[in-house]
């Protein structure tokens, strides 16, 4: 159990549905604090970046438009056992197999319209930190 960092991003169709305010409330209320924020249009060199793994597959060129499609809003938030609780608040990435009670669960139905980025593990929140915010993407307290 640790003190941790983790990088999480409303994506374009979030932003455009209202729903910032919806996943930044889930995430307050659980007991996370913000630690950095920023509102952008992602640019297309940032997105490849950012989707690195996902390079080789047949489904890049379409997830690489839809985050550069309008603006997103990016956040870090802090807290006990961030990266994982994140994840399990976020719920499955198709959101047709997400539970209710999930951010996906309860607001997405198209795996092209999931909401919501988050890091997978604490390499990934190192590393995404770093690429969205600079410094030295610390995420252990
Ligand atoms: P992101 O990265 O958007 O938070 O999603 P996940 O972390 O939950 O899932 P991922 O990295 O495996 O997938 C990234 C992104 O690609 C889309 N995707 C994924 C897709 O369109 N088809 C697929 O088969 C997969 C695996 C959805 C999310």
């Amino acid at each position: 159990m640790a003190v941790e960092r983790t990088f999480v991003m409303i994506k374009p169709g979030g932003v455009e549905r209202g729903l910032v305010g919806e996943v930044v409330r889930r995430f307050e209320a659980r007991g996370y604090t913000i630690k950095a924020a920023k509102f952008l249009k992602v640019p297309t060199a940032l997105a490849k970046e950012h989707y690195a793994e996902h390079k080789a597959r047949p489904f890049f060129g379409e997830l690489i438009e839809g985050i550069t499609a309008g603006p997103v809003a990016a956040f870090v938030f802090e807290g006990e056992s961030v990266v994982k609780v994140a994840r399990t608040m976020i719920g499955a990435t198709n959101p047709v197999d997400a539970a209710p009670g999930t951010i996906r669960g309860d607001l997405a139905t198209e795996m092209g319209e999931n909401v919501v980025h988050g890091s997978d593990s604490i390499k990934s929140a190192k590393r995404e930190i770093k690429l969205w915010f600079g410094g030295k993407g610390e995420v252990v307290k």
